[in-house]
């Protein structure tokens, strides 16, 4: 079969009362487009139904896919859908769809060209946030001048779980991907960065859903620590390219 031109990749963790709305929304968006689209939905983790949700979805909807991993941590789990996906544009998707699943349109050709990287962004101008708590505005404000300052200034917003990536970056970043938790897409941003990537910030609508899985404080500290690390890993070579074989020309 030809690659489909888009594959949704979609994390899972504990969404069994989430999950089945996002598939069937996500199924019809496919479904109404011109294109080829495939699902992956990554489940790690979960100590409820999602998995058996996402299987019982996938039955006879050959374009869904769905793995499992037994330990937990976003980052791991879309870097494997990444690395399993064989579309020409790959769209990490979060289960909650915080954002209209309508908007990834705006992340691809024909809307979208000249890129590697597209990031969905909740504070460049025409974005617009419904019914976030204030608390948690301020600290993810924090947390994103710190990354700012230590690792990507520019950026407003790295965290948003909505981000494309052209399938010729793909090997290159996710092979180099280290941090299995949050901070991943800081460690993605950053090499992509090294290699003099474009990345695109698209302003979205967002609608904050009081059942999140981060952890304000826990996760705040756990995402500083990781900014050092991506920093030094840096320094040490480690997001480097291999050095061609020899004998390779
Ligand atoms: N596969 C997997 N997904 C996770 C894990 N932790 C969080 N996620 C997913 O990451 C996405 C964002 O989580 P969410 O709770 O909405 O975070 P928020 O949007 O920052 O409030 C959702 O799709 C979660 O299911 C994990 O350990 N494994
Ligand atoms: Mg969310």
């Amino acid at each position: 079969m030809l690659n489909p031109f888009l594959s949704i990749i979609i994390p899972a963790h504990n969404e069994e009362s989430r999950l089945q709305r996002t598939l069937q929304q996500v199924g019809e968006f496919a479904q109404s487009q011109t294109y080829s689209v495939e699902v992956l939905i990554v489940e790690n983790g979960s100590q409820d139904r999602t998995l058996e949700i996402a299987r019982t979805f996938a039955i006879e909807r050959p374009q869904f896919h769905v793995f499992h991993i037994d330990e937990r941590g976003k980052g791991l789990a879309v870097k494997r859908g990444m690395l399993e996906a064989r579309g020409e544009y790959r769209f990490m998707c979060d289960a909650d769809l915080s954002m209209p699943v309508t908007e990834i349109e705006r992340f691809i050709p024909p809307a979208l060209t000249e890129f590697e990287i597209a990031i969905a962004s909740r504070e460049t101008r025409g974005a617009v946030r419904y019914n976030e708590p204030f608390y948690r505005h301020i600290g993810g404000r924090a947390i994103n001048a710190m990354i700012r300052l230590l690792t990507l200034p520019g950026l407003h917003d790295t965290q948003c779980g909505f981000k494309c990536f052209r399938a010729d970056v793909v090997d290159d970043l996710f092979g180099h991907q280290t941090m299995v938790g949050w901070s991943f897409d800081v460690e993605l941003l950053y090499i992509a960065r090294m290699r003099g990537y474009r990345i695109i910030e698209i302003p979205i609508p967002w609608y904050f859903n009081p059942e999140t899985k981060l952890n304000a404080v826990q996760d705040a500290v756990i995402i500083g620590r990781d900014v050092l690390t991506v920093r030094r890993n840096a320094a040490r070579g480690i997001y480097d390219r291999s050095l061609p074989e020899e004998g390779d020309s």
